[in-house]
């Protein structure tokens, strides 16, 4: 069936922290299998399942040491087969995850390419000379912190890497590599993969001239390179379009003015993409200490990045929705109140974002409200939190220990890998083993057992918001206009299909917020409320109360 993925809400499964089988305190491929159940319970229709090929996992996976391989740690490669049958005969679909930007230095291809200038793999990667006074090529920076560069001493030259030093960056102007990824996205199109999430898809393309960024160890320079559309259109002829393959392309610099370039059907590249705008409204641009440099969440700026991303696309692309993924923090941690009303706040944070025309995606944990934990620095595990600690509080010592564990405590990206919370026995229900990450502490509250029996369950909130995604037409095909776009507390905004019209409110505040007062006269029904009391449209917003009114025309 074509473009299956527009009437489609996916979950996300981080596997190392989803469900641990066999004791070893690391979730695995029979892990999610056993929770197929679960997932249909949920009513999902396709799963993206982060990393699991083999790697010595320095970035959680996002290092791939071979591409056709399942690292033993997840399981074995049949394991995997059978997770797609099973989850196929339950009519869910498989993403897999696409990380083709870099490699592991462990991949043999990058063991090969250092040895010598002149062997078949020395262009798979991208190899320069120092300067020379022997300093590194140009000023580019890794987003874990520090240059992008790293001197190898057996090739004598130093090679690239936007990510970790063990995450070289391929060498896309090289068709043998990009006939190498081709094939194996074949290879797993061969095994029932029915599409790809692409890792930083919009980084593949460099820019040969290499230019500085405005300031050393950024990264501006580094993103939508000039053969971009090239390289991701020759893929699409060469693998999605022929084996129908859905794909959703990670894209850190997209705005949403040209947004559709990758995404326009006729312009045959990806069918959607992971967009950054909506998820800055809490940074400080262009501040030294990059992403750790914070402020309040701006709403009328969110409000107004997402109405312009639904107008962009349009009838010339599709959105792909979402607040939550394993590089992003809980967002009622983030961005709501995850204590006096964290079943609001979570419910009202979905109500939002699924009402938008577009896919969802769910993060593992979402659906039951998970929230961040407040760990100590020594305590977190991610490889870019540790690369950001060392270079900006250790090194550039622009933010201090405090400042930095503040913004940690928000934004960091371990905040959504705390293993997922199935009920309150030890260890959460994830693992008979102690778990190879902390546990957050709140879990003996906020587990999925308890959730489900809950009166304020989040999760059967989430069931209705993706009931309504498969049985109302509205929802996919209905226009979109933003209401009250200024306003800092409430998020409104209107849908309309055919001779329904929906007003989806929101109130993103700790203080009650009236009904505007030109809507308090519609006559209509209520679709889906998350506080029981709402009968009308006279009463204020209570914090974070949310609900979809539908108004039918004559
Ligand atoms: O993330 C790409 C990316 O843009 C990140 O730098 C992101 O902005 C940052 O981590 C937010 O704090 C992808 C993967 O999703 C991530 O997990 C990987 O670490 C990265 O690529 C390298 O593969
Ligand atoms: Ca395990």
């Amino acid at each position: 069936m074509q473009d299956w993925w527009k009437k489609a809400v996916f979950y996300q499964i981080y596997p190392k922290s989803f469900k641990d089988t066999n004791g070893d305190g690391i979730g695995d491929i029979n892990g999610i299998r056993e929770k197929l159940p679960y997932l249909k319970q949920l009513g999902v229709d396709a799963l993206w399942i982060s990393p699991v090929y083999l790697s010595p996992q320095i970035d959680n996976g996002y290092d791939i040491a071979d591409y056709r391989r399942i690292d033993p740690m997840f399981g074995t490669n049949n394991e995997m087969y059978q997770l797609i049958e099973e989850a196929h005969q339950q009519n869910l679909k498989i993403v897999m995850d696409f990380v083709a930007n870099h490699t592991s230095d462990q991949c043999t291809w990058f063991q090969e390419s250092r040895k010598s200038k002149d062997n078949y793999f020395s262009d798979f990667y991208i190899w320069k000379d120092a300067k020379t006074d022997g300093s590194v090529p140009n000023n580019w920076g890794s987003s874990f912190g520090g240059s992008a560069w790293t001197w190898d001493e057996s090739r004598q030259q130093y090679y690239l890497h936007y990510y970790a030093k063990e995450q070289p960056d391929l060498n896309w102007e090289n068709p043998t590599v990009r006939s190498y990824i081709y094939d194996m996205m074949r290879f797993w199109k061969g095994k029932g993969v029915d599409g790809w999430r692409m890792d930083v898809v919009t980084s593949i393309s460099k820019n040969l001239d290499f230019p500085d960024n405005p300031r050393p160890f950024t990264t501006e320079n580094q993103q939508n390179g000039p053969r971009m559309h090239e390289f991701i259109h020759e893929m699409n002829q060469e693998v999605l379009k022929p084996f129908s393959m859905m794909s959703v392309g990670e894209s850190p610099a997209a705005k949403s003015p040209d947004g559709h370039l990758l995404v326009d059907p006729a312009r045959e590249e990806l069918d959607m993409i992971f967009t950054f705008e909506h998820m800055h409204v809490d940074r400080v641009k262009g501040n030294v200490n990059g992403r750790w440099a914070l402020k309040p969440m701006d709403l009328p700026a969110l409000k107004k990045i997402l109405a312009s991303w639904q107008k962009e696309l349009r009838g010339r692309g599709w959105n792909a929705l979402y607040f939550e993924n394993h590089d992003r923090a809980r967002v009622i941690s983030r961005w709501g109140n995850d204590e006096e009303y964290r079943y609001e706040c979570a419910t009202a944070f979905a109500t939002v974002l699924h009402g938008l025309q577009g896919t969802p995606f769910i993060y593992q944990g979402e659906e039951i409200g998970m929230t961040n934990p407040k760990f100590a620095i020594d305590e977190y595990e991610d490889v870019e939190l540790q690369g950001n600690y060392e270079f900006y509080v250790k090194q550039q010592q622009t933010i201090s220990e405090e400042e930095f564990l503040a913004a940690v405590h928000k934004i960091t990206r371990d905040n959504a890998r705390t293993p997922m919370q199935w009920d309150d026995s030890q260890n959460a229900g994830f693992s008979d083993a102690d778990p190879w990450f902390k546990l957050n502490p709140d879990y003996s509250l906020i587990n999925v057992a308890f959730d489900q029996t809950s009166e304020k369950s989040v999760f059967k909130f989430y069931q209705k918001l993706i009931e309504l995604r498969h049985t109302e037409e509205l929802m996919t095909e209905g226009e979109f206009e933003l209401l009250y776009e200024e306003d800092p507390a409430r998020f409104i905004y209107k849908r309309r299909y055919k001779k329904t019209s929906w007003y989806i409110l929101a109130n993103f505040s700790n203080h009650n917020q009236s009904i505007p007062e030109d809507l308090r006269d519609l006559n209509g029904r209520f679709v889906l409320k998350n506080r029981p009391e709402r009968n009308t449209l006279d009463p204020a917003l209570t914090p974070y109360e949310a609900f979809i009114f539908a108004v039918d025309e004559e």
